[in-house]
């Protein structure tokens, strides 16, 4: 706190050389920016470059009105006492930051695992991907042809990439986002016991994980994150998005 207050003390005498705007006015600004900053996205990272787009990201972030202005209600909110943790950046990218560029995203499903019902593996896939589009401009249609963007495949051990599977447990699953020349993949280890609730491997927490890093994200440390690095069993019928994976996956699309 103290921190950002010097810096907010310093920051005055260079603002004060803009006469026009009401003192009031500039420090509400000056103030926003700070938040911004320190509680969102670094100078650095932003790519939320104009005041009004920070705003707007603010203003989304508190399911406010998303009006660009520096309103009563955004005011309000951003002068609450609050914990000094950051809001994001829990999640991660992988480096350079690559997404896919095509909308509709494709998929299509090379195979399907032992033991379960093909149309429930299908339903599966599809409400995994749907987590995803939901919260995002995206979306996803299933092809019947060899091209797609990302295509699922149930594989055992040693199965032609540079990551082999590693019988029941451990690895349970890997994902490539397309990359020029490069077939877009998630793969499915094989011999797991691949389940719709919670026996064996839940299939629905697994594909919504992997479509999230074929979609560009990496692990994030908010343990509440679909993207945190550990397996837990939740109940596809009540599953939701952290608010770290929506903003991890909302600032990449
Ligand atoms: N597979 C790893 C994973 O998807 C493979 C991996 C490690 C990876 N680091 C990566 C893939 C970075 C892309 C980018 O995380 S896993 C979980 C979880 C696995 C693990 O089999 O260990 C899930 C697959 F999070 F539960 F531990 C799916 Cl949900
Ligand atoms: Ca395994
Ligand atoms: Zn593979
Ligand atoms: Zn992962």
């Amino acid at each position: 706190m103290w921190s950002s207050l010097l810096i907010f003390v310093l920051c005055l005498p260079c603002c004060l050389s803009f006469p026009v705007i009401p003192k009031t006015i500039r420090d509400d600004l000056e103030f926003f920016k700070n938040y911004f900053h320190r509680f969102f996205f670094t100078k650095e990272e932003s790519q939320y470059q104009t005041l009004e787009d920070q705003l707007r990201f603010l203003q989304h972030f508190f399911r406010l009105e998303e009006t660009g202005w520096l309103d009563e209600p955004t005011k309000a909110i951003i002068r609450q006492p609050r914990c000094g943790v950051r809001d994001v950046a829990d999640y991660s990218f992988f480096p350079g930051k690559p997404k896919i560029r095509n909308n509709p995203i494709t998929y299509s499903i090379i195979n399907y695992p032992r033991g379960m019902n093909h149309r429930t593996v299908e339903k599966i896939l599809r409400k995994a991907a749907e987590v995803w589009s939901s919260v995002t401009p995206l979306k996803f249609r299933r092809v019947y042809k060899q091209h797609s963007d990302i295509e699922f495949a149930f594989l055992a051990g040693d199965h032609g990439d540079a990551y082999p599977f590693d019988g029941e447990g451990n690895t349970l699953a890997h994902a490539f986002a397309p990359v020029p020349n490069y077939q877009g993949a998630i793969h499915f280890d094989r011999d797991e016991e691949w389940s719709y609730y919670d026996e064996g491997v839940n299939l629905f927490v697994v594909a919504v994980h992997e479509i999230g890093h074929a979609l560009g994200l990496g692990h994030s440390q908010d343990s509440d994150s679909i993207m945190f690095p550990n397996y837990q069993y939740q109940d596809p019928k009540f599953f939701r998005l952290s608010d770290d994976d929506i903003i991890g996956i909302q600032s990449l699309y």
